[in-house]
């Protein structure tokens, strides 16, 4: 895949701690953008293509609580070098938007800042793996760690076996080293991330994003 050329497409990513609301922040987000008439595309990690979705399955499954760190963070890296080629990476070729519900800075967080490997070795892996492919603007979706383990166990309701995931059964001093690492990232890139506050109701989360959205919209540097 060529590494340097310009892209047409605005790619976007949301981020955040586990329950911040970032899947429902990018199904709203996608709505409110196609309704201008832009084309989008939705994604996810790890998964977003069908051989990404498997490796997803190995990644989240509760059994494998002996998974290494270097192995989580080969498998992620694997999805997204998949997800980049197949999906991200033509559509913002054909000028479509792109929104990514976690993209690598998941990774330097969970594997890295909050998993103890170097974020170095993530971010030469993915440069590698990935194309050097970064979103444009990254929103970052901030919550605290209880408020965010309550919202996943209320999504959860109604699958009493549920047992959470594998990474979502972590201790929660780990939880708050994802949501200390994410706003360290943050404020390195002030460029490219935007901080949302995520504690309110869902509308005025989308509020906030869709504010800061139309500012990137009106920037042609963006585009
Ligand atoms: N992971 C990793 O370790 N390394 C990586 O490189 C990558 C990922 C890419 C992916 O699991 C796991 O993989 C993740 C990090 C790790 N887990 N951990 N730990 P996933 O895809 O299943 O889950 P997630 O990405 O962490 O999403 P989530 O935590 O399940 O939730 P969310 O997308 O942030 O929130 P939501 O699904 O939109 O909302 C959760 C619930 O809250 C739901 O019932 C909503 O209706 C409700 N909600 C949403 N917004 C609000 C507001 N504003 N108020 C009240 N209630 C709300």
């Amino acid at each position: 895949m060529p590494k340097k050329e310009r892209k047409k497409g605005l790619f976007l990513s949301i981020e955040g701690p586990d329950g911040a609301g970032k899947t429902t922040q990018a199904r709203m987000l996608k709505e409110r953008l196609e309704k201008m008439g832009l084309p989008v595309v939705l994604t996810r990690e790890p998964g977003g293509t069908p051989i990404g979705e498997e490796i997803r399955k190995i990644l989240l499954n509760p059994d494998f609580r002996e998974m290494t760190v270097p192995c989580e963070i080969l498998l992620y890296s694997a999805a997204r070098a998949q997800l980049v080629s197949e999906c991200i990476y033509p559509s913002l070729q054909k000028g479509i938007t792109v929104i990514s519900d976690r993209y690598l800075d998941s990774t330097i967080v969970y594997q890295g800042l909050a998993g103890g490997e170097k974020p170095e070795i993530i971010e030469m892996i993915n440069m590698w793996a990935a194309g050097r492919l970064l979103p444009e603007i990254t929103f970052l979706l901030d919550i605290d760690v209880e408020t965010g383990l309550r919202r996943l166990r209320g999504k959860y309701t109604g699958a009493p076996d549920w047992r959470g995931d594998r990474m979502e059964q972590k201790e929660l001093e780990f939880h708050r080293k994802v949501r200390q690492g994410f706003l360290q990232l943050a404020s390195r890139d002030s460029e490219r991330f935007f901080v949302i506050q995520a504690g309110d109701r869902p509308e005025s989360v989308h509020e906030k994003i869709w504010e800061k959205m139309q500012e990137i919209l009106r920037d042609p540097a963006k585009g």
